[in-house]
C-alpha cells in the first residue's frame, strides 16, 4: 500500500521505486442509474442528466436524474433496512466491521478503475486520485471497520440499588450530500462511520461528479451489505439535496460544500424534523510563515497547500502571511514554484494540475483574479486562463496583498496564491482570526514556543505545524465558526452517528 503522509510502505523493499499505477484505457462506465435496495433504477421522472469531462469538455455519459420521488423511494428502503429485526439490525458488530473491510478490499481491487473514473469526472491528475483520494478512502474504510465492534456505552455509578448504563445506538437513516472536489473521499468520510455504527444511508453525490459514488454502490452490493443499507440518488441540489435535507424520516445529515448551501441544509433540517446536522464548509485558511522557518519547506508546503487539487480544497492555504524579513525571498521562491508547476492532461504522469471543475467555477476564479489586479495587489505570475485549452488556469501568485482585498477575504477555490506581509505575532494572530471561517491553519517556524502559542491562539479546527494537508483517518477534521459543525474522521466522528440511551434499573429494595 502506498502511504500519503510520506511513510515508506513496509511491504516495499527500500531503494526500489515501485512501478507507477496506470489508468484504465477505454473505460466503459457501467453504473449510471439510481441505486436503491441493491438494485439499479430509472428515475421516476424519466429524466437523465449529463456528466462532463472538464479536461476535454466532452460528455462522459448520462446518468438517471433523481428527484423527490426517488428520494422518497430511497428513504423508504433505508428505513425498512433499519427496522428492528432486519438483517442489518441483527448483524453482529464484528460482521459489520468485516463488511467494511471487504468493501475496502474491493476498493483496492478496483483502485485504478475508481481513480480513472475520478480523473475523468473531476479533471484531477490520475496519480493524485490514485495516491491521495483512493488511499484516503481505503484508510478511512479500514479505520472505521476496526471501530465497529468497539462502540460501547458506560456503566454509571448512581445509587446503591440502581444500575445505570448507556447504550450507543445507531441513529437511523442518515443523509449524505457531497461535493465535486473529492467526490469519493468525502462520501467515504460519511459512509464509513455511518455504517460502522449500524445506520443506513441515502447519498446524493454532486451533480458534476456522480460516477465514483455509483461504482461504490456496485461494490456495496457485491460485498453483500443487506438491501437498503446504502442507497444512492444522483441529481441536483435544489431537488434531491433539498428532499434529503427536509425529509421527515432522515434523522441525521452530513454535508460538505459551500457555506450558502450549508445554511440551507441546516435550515431545512430544522424546519422539517430537527434532524442532526454536520457541516464541512469552506475556509480561507491562514498559512503563517515565521522568519525562523525552514524556508524551503515553507515555500513548498504553502505552494502545495494552495495549488493542490487545482486549488479546489476546503483546506486551501489561501492566505499566506509571511514575516517581513523573509517576505521578498519567500515571494521569489513561490513564484519560481508556481511557474514550474506542470499544468495539463491529468492522465499524464508529469501533470500536477488539471482543469477547473466547470465553467461557473472557472469564471468565478478569473473574476477574483481581476479584482486582485484592480484592488492593487501585485500580480507576480499567471493571472489568466491557458489559451485554447478550456478550463485550465495558470498558477497565479499575488504579492503585496492586503486584508481588505477580495482575494484576501473570499474563498477562491482556484490556483491563486495571495501572499501578505506581517510584522509581529500578535498582529498575525489577530489578522488570521479576523474572518468568519475557521477550518485549518498552518504555521512554519523552528521555535517550539511560537508553534505552541500559535496552535493555541488560532481559531481553526486543525493547525498544521511545519506540514500541510496532513490528514489521518484517526484524527478529527472539521471547522470552527462558519467553517462547519461537528467532526468527521477519528473517534469523534462516532458520536455524530450514534444516539446515547440511558438505561436506569431500580433493583428490588428488599433483596439483601
Ligand atoms: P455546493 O455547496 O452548491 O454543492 C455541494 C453539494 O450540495 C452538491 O451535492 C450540491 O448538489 C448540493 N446542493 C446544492 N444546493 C443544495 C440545496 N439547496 N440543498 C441541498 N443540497 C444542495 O457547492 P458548489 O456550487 O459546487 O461550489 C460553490 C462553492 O462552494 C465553491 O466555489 C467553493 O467555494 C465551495 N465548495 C466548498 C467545498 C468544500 O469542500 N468545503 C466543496 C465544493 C465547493
Ligand atoms: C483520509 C484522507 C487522507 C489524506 C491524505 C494527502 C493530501 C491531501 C489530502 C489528503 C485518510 C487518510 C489520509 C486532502 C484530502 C481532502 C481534503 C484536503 C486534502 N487526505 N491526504 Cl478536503
Amino acid at each position: 500500500m502506498a502511504t500519503p503522509n510520506g511513510a515508506r510502505d513496509p511491504g516495499q523493499p527500500a531503494g526500489k521505486a515501485p512501478a507507477l499505477p496506470r489508468p484504465l484505457r477505454s473505460l466503459e462506465v457501467k453504473f449510471t442509474q439510481i441505486f436503491i435496495n441493491n438494485e439499479w433504477h430509472k428515475s421516476e421522472s424519466g429524466k437523465k442528466f449529463a456528466t462532463y469531462n472538464p479536461t476535454t469538455l466532452e460528455k462522459i455519459c448520462e446518468v438517471e436524474e433523481g428527484d423527490k420521488a426517488d428520494v422518497d423511494k430511497a428513504v423508504a428502503a433505508a428505513h425498512e433496512a433499519f427496522q428492528r429485526g432486519s438483517p442489518w439490525r441483527r448483524l453482529d458488530a464484528l460482521s459489520r466491521g468485516y463488511l467494511l473491510h471487504q468493501l475496502a478490499d474491493l476498493v483496492e481491487r478496483d483502485r485504478a478503475l475508481l481513480a480513472t473514473l475520478e480523473t475523468l469526472d473531476t479533471g484531477k491528475p490520475f496519480l493524485h486520485a490514485y495516491f491521495v483520494d483512493l488511499e484516503g478512502c481505503i484508510r478511512t474504510l479500514r479505520y472505521f471497520a476496526g471501530w465497529a465492534d468497539k462502540i460501547q456505552g458506560k456503566t454509571i455509578p448512581t445509587d446503591d440499588n440502581v444500575v445505570c448504563f448507556t447504550r450507543h445506538e445507531p441513529i437511523g437513516v442518515c443523509g449524505a450530500i457531497t461535493p465535486w472536489n473529492f467526490p469519493l473521499l468525502m462520501l467515504v468520510w460519511k459512509l464509513a462511520p455511518a455504517l460502522c455504527c449500524g445506520n443506513t444511508v441515502v447519498v446524493k453525490p454532486a451533480e458534476q461528479t456522480p460516477l465514483t459514488a455509483l461504482h461504490l454502490g456496485s461494490l456495496i452490493k457485491e460485498v453483500g451489505f443487506p438491501p437498503g443499507v446504502v442507497n444512492i440518488v444522483p441529481g441536483f441540489g435544489p431537488t434531491v439535496g433539498a428532499a434529503i435535507s427536509s425529509h421527515p424520516q432522515i434523522t441525521k445529515i452530513a454535508f460538505t460544500g459551500s457555506t450558502e448551501v450549508g445554511k440551507l441544509v441546516k435550515e431545512a433540517a430544522s424546519r422539517s424534523n430537527l434532524k442532526r446536522v454536520t457541516l464541512e464548509l469552506g475556509g480561507k485558511n491562514p498559512c503563517i510563515v515565521c522568519a525562523d522557518a525552514d524556508l524551503d519547506l515553507a515555500v513548498q508546503c504553502a505552494h502545495q497547500g494552495v495549488f493542490f487539487n487545482q486549488g479546489q480544497c476546503c483546506t486551501a492555504a489561501s492566505r499566506v502571511f509571511v514575516e517581513e524579513p523573509v517576505y521578498p525571498e519567500f515571494v521569489r521562491r513561490s513564484v519560481e514554484y508556481a511557474q514550474k508547476r506542470p499544468v495539463g492532461d491529468p492522465f499524464d504522469a508529469k501533470t500536477e494540475q488539471g482543469p477547473q471543475i466547470d465553467q461557473k467555477q472557472f469564471d468565478k476564479i478569473l473574476q477574483l483574479i481581476e479584482s486582485g489586479r484592480k484592488e492593487g495587489a501585485k500580480l507576480e505570475c499567471g493571472g489568466s486562463a491557458i489559451e485554447d485549452r478550456g478550463l485550465f488556469i495558470k498558477p497565479t501568485v499575488f504579492s503585496e496583498v492586503t486584508d481588505s482585498m477580495r482575494i484576501a477575504k473570499e474563498e477562491i477555490f482556484g490556483p491563486v496564491q495571495p501572499i501578505m506581509k506581517f510584522k509581529d505575532l500578535e498582529e498575525v494572530i489577530r489578522r488570521a482570526n479576523s474572518l468568519e471561517y475557521g477550518l485549518t491553519a498552518a504555521v512554519f517556524t523552528r521555535s517550539l514556543d511560537k508553534a505552541l502559542k500559535l496552535a493555541a491562539a488560532l481559531d481553526s479546527g486543525t493547525v498544521w505545524i511545519n506540514c500541510y494537508n496532513t490528514i489521518y483517518a484517526q484524527a478529527p477534521f472539521g471547522g470552527f465558526k462558519m467553517s462547519g459543525n461537528g467532526r468527521e474522521l477519528g473517534e469523534y466522528a462516532l458520536s455524530e452517528y450514534t444516539e446515547v440511551k440511558t438505561v436506569t434499573i431500580k433493583l428490588d429494595d428488599k433483596s439483601p
